[in-house]
């Protein structure tokens, strides 16, 4: 509160602060947290305006929440009923009982991962909830957190994802909820020490989430059984997977064929995981290929199966309902219009395709398209995020890039200057694989694959001289990293040339990363936190900072400047206001404040603008350094 209060008095934001300026000024220690609420959120919509927007702002529809009358949401029974009642085992056989053909909707993880870059705020999860409720109660489960959402959260988006997940499961009590975690990589970009990923996963558990699917960026079935030992542990569901990449149908492939696959699969019902996912994250599983594995499967393995697939290529409905034809237990699918492309195929067509026959869904249509149109009005706002595709691409069987990648490499590649060079990129990502030795490539193997793919164009590097002419240069941490064996080993090893070049004499290891590594220290962790930012650390924000140091000191300090900003409605935190503009922010629990931009000065002499605005009718005046 303190440091609060000096960061936002006015002397010092105009930089007057010297060392006796606390002294002179004992009244900011009690200064209340109202004007404090006030202030630090004027700062924040000022820098919006004055160093984003420029005070552009286009009209945005408020998003028509589909109302719930006449639906009383305490007696909606569903999955998450039968496993709290019959505990793991009981679900799974519920599930094998089904004639019907489950579906999982991914509009808040991977739909908007893949969509808009993970941008999705709490508050529009949270608007839609018990509608999603209500008119999803027939889906087996929502995906709604993990990926890549944990760091997006805090990073970009200036909010909790625990809080999220708390908030949802308060309005959904009737839906499973179901997380994706990298298995040692938890939601991260490297693998953690054991005791992180453990007490992740109990955390997890306890807030809410109930299906943990478990994946391992290389198929390595070590780097994800300590997680799914864990979720058993805690009585939830552990969906195991086995990343798909390759064609099965085609014979020259031979490293990732039919039999890759059920050696693997059978490994995973050996662990004792709950359901068996084919996770397709690169769209490369064509329909008849899933009609294949999944009726193979089905015949070698008695666990459920849950498939996930992107329509990267406009193929994704085709695979899913050969899939269904095949017996596939459950698929995910995204609400329409969170669906296609990068992100999921369609639920509300899947689930319209399938109606009077044999294995129909049972969801009600009506329903769901109410939910599908709230996020149809919800996009626009994300506009900015989105990635501009506007087909499907049948170019992504040959390159292999992940859904959620395909659509972020073009603004990475154009945040390096070499926009101009994305077609050279994408075959460089097709070689950068070659040179590997051809991987499984989902996060964070694609990342190595990515960002070696861009290293190589960036310093004109070939598969031919990269030995001569790279053997002094640093390579990305990431491909270090991966070189060094600290994302685990890939099938047939490591290009023992390419290897050397990278370490450049230093020594991978071949055991397990997570026995290297020294368990976490919480307790130190706490003791930084509470004296750096003055505060009680839970056991959340412990996890938090062992997941992300830089990152959650980053949305620690922004909280102290700018105040809870999860409460303010999207509009206006991506857009701030234009001139003439009045909102109503609520800046904490129960109280909002009228605020109206009045007027955006030009810039003085050292660059600072007044912004005028008005706060429920008071007039209130803030400079702002204009960085531009
Ligand atoms: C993630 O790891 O976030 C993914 O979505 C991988 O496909
Ligand atoms: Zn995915």
């Amino acid at each position: 509160g303190f440091l609060i209060n000096v960061l936002n008095h006015p002397q010092f934001l105009n930089g007057e602060c010297h060392t006796g300026f606390i002294e002179e000024n004992p009244d900011l220690i009690s200064l209340t947290q109202k004007s404090d609420d006030e202030s630090r959120l004027l700062k924040f919509l000022g820098n919006v305006v004055v160093n984003e927007t420029r005070g552009l702002k286009q009209e945005y529809d408020v998003p028509k929440v589909p109302k719930t009358e006449g639906i009383s949401l305490n007696d909606l029974s569903g999955t998450k009923q039968i496993l709290d009642a019959q505990g793991a085992e009981g679900l799974v056989n519920w599930i094998k009982s089904q004639k019907k053909v489950l579906l999982t909707d991914t509009t808040m993880r991977d739909a908007h991962q893949s969509l808009m870059a993970t941008r999705i705020r709490t508050k529009d999860m949270v608007k839609i909830a018990k509608a999603t409720s209500a008119y999803g109660k027939d889906l087996f489960s929502l995906e709604m957190w993990g990926g890549a959402t944990f760091d997006v959260a805090y990073r970009f988006l200036k909010e909790s994802p625990w809080a999220r997940l708390e908030l949802l499961r308060k309005r959904v009590p009737n839906i499973l909820f179901q997380m994706l975690i990298r298995g040692a990589n938890g939601v991260g970009y490297k693998n953690y020490p054991d005791n992180v990923i453990r007490e992740f996963i109990k955390e997890s558990a306890v807030t809410g989430i109930d299906v943990f699917r478990i994946f391992d960026s290389l198929n390595e079935l070590r780097g994800m059984e300590l997680s799914i030992e864990e979720v058993l542990k805690n009585g939830k569901i552990a969906e195991a997977c086995i990343c798909y990449t390759g064609d099965i149908l085609d014979s020259k492939k031979e490293k990732y064929n039919l039999d890759y696959y059920i050696k693997l699969a059978k490994e995973i019902e050996k662990t004792g995981a709950h359901i068996l996912c084919i996770k397709d994250m690169s769209a490369l599983l064509k329909p008849h290929a899933a009609y294949k594995l999944v009726s193979t499967l089905k015949n070698e393995i008695g666990i459920p199966i849950h498939l996930h697939t992107h329509d990267t290529t406009g193929n994704g409905v085709a695979t899913v309902l050969m899939a269904v034809e095949a017996g596939v237990d459950i698929v995910d699918t995204a609400f329409n219009s969170m669906s296609g492309l990068t992100s999921q195929p369609a639920l509300n067509s899947i689930a319209a395709a399938l109606k009077n026959m044999e294995r129909d869904t049972g969801i009600d249509l009506k329903g769901i398209q109410k939910v599908s149109d709230y996020w149809e009005a919800v996009r626009p706002v994300y506009g900015k995020y989105e990635s501009g595709l506007r087909s499907g691409s049948a170019e992504i069987y040959k390159y292999e890039i992940p859904g959620g990648q395909y659509s972020n490499l073009k603004p990475q590649v154009e945040s390096f200057g070499l926009g101009h060079k994305f077609t050279e990129i994408k075959e460089m990502y097709k070689t950068v694989n070659e040179m590997l030795g051809d991987i499984v490539k989902v996060t964070p193997s694609s990342k190595v694959v990515g960002d070696f793919a861009i290293f190589m164009v960036q310093n004109n590097l070939t598969p031919e001289n990269i030995y001569e002419k790279a053997e002094h240069m640093t390579f990305p941490d990431s491909v270090v990293a991966y070189f060094k064996g600290m994302m685990g080993q890939p099938m047939g090893g490591f290009p023992e040339k390419l290897q050397k070049l990278v370490l450049k004499g230093e020594k991978p290891i071949t055991e397990r990363p997570g026995e290297l590594l020294p368990d976490e220290d919480f307790d130190k962790i706490s003791n930084h936190l509470r004296d750096k930012f003055e505060f009680e650390p839970t056991k959340k924000d412990i996890l938090s900072y062992a997941l992300y140091p830089e990152v959650f000191e980053g949305f620690l300090k922004i909280v102290a400047e700018y105040g809870d900003l999860s409460r303010l409605g999207s509009d206006v935190f991506f857009h701030g206001l234009h001139e003439g503009e009045i909102i109503e922010a609520e800046v904490a629990e129960g109280r909002s404040l009228m605020i109206k931009l009045r007027s955006i000065g030009k810039p003085d002499l050292e660059g600072y603008r007044t912004l005028v605005f008005e706060v429920n009718r008071n007039r209130r005046e803030i400079k702002i350094k204009d960085k531009n």
